[in-house]
């Protein structure tokens, strides 16, 4: 353990002690990470603030990536307590639940909106106010999920927005490399968390994993942990644009 030692970050996404980003912390954390967690609203705010003070996080500050001031705020604040910063971890998406069900060619016109904002274009948002505080380099780090890849039932426009999130790495990746800044994602294999419980069938899409991935189950926040620390740390100095799965091995077969 220590892979993160003398490194700073912010994470963004944490919704409860279920989140993906929870376990991304908890495994930052271990390692060794000084951290800055974001809460999007005064209702998550009272779940948050006790899982930041667990963490001994140095900065919780209030972000809801549809006002951009409120990412501006965030980063002056990691400014003011951090100096620079080393790595971000964006785990932030949303869609509405009546969307995530049925057919995505009923998508309306103003859910597609809200959903590539808050689910695809806020980790561009963040990427723009983080490559000023990374002055010694660093590693920025989304979510995202196989339905990105393939149709897979009631994903629907968030397959779309993920889709627009992997190209972003890429294109995020080409645009920082020369600062040595990487940008990678996880592709995670489906986990109960809030964010989930909106789409549709959802047990039966963890039982299709159970029975179908190589390794015969679902994977767990804490294993996303581990391999984010590795993304985020000087381990994978030499891997950027890389859209990394942790699912069980789901996508070889799926
Ligand atoms: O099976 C899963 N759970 C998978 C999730 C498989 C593969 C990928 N992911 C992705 C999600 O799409 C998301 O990008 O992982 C990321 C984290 O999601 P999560 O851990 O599954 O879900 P959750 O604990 O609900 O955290 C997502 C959070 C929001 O929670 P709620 O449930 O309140 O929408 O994203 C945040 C919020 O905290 N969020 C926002 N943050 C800032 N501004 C906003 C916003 N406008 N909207 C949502």
């Amino acid at each position: 353990a220590g892979l993160l030692r003398g490194k700073r970050g912010l994470i963004f996404g944490i919704a409860n002690n279920r989140s993906i980003a929870w376990g991304i912390a908890r495994a930052a954390h271990a390692h060794g990470a000084e951290l800055g967690f974001t809460y999007q609203g005064d209702v998550l705010k009272k779940r948050v603030e006790p899982l930041a003070k667990e963490l001994g996080a140095r900065l919780i500050g209030h972000c809801d990536v549809t006002e951009p001031a409120t990412i501006d705020a965030v980063f002056a604040e990691a400014a003011a307590v951090f100096g620079s910063i080393d790595f971000v971890v964006h785990a932030v998406a949303f869609s509405d639940k009546d969307q995530l069900d049925g057919r995505y060619v009923d998508t309306t016109e103003d859910n597609f909106a809200k959903t590539m904002l808050i689910s695809c274009y806020s980790f561009t948002a963040i990427a723009q106010r983080a490559e000023k505080l990374m002055t010694n380099g660093g590693s920025l780090l989304t979510l995202t999920y196989y339905g990105a890849e393939k149709w897979m039932p009631h994903y629907n426009v968030m397959g779309v927005a993920k889709a627009g999130l992997e190209a972003s790495v890429r294109y995020l990746a080409a645009d920082l490399g020369e600062k040595n800044i990487r940008v990678n994602a996880v592709s995670a294999g489906p986990i109960k968390t809030l964010a989930a419980s909106g789409i549709g069938d959802f047990r039966y899409i963890l039982r299709w994993n159970e029975y179908n991935s190589p390794l015969k189950r679902t994977v767990t926040i804490d294993e996303v942990g581990d391999t984010a620390v590795y993304l985020l740390s000087d381990m994978a100095r030499g891997v950027t644009g890389e859209i990394h799965h942790v699912d069980a091995g789901y996508h070889v077969v799926g």
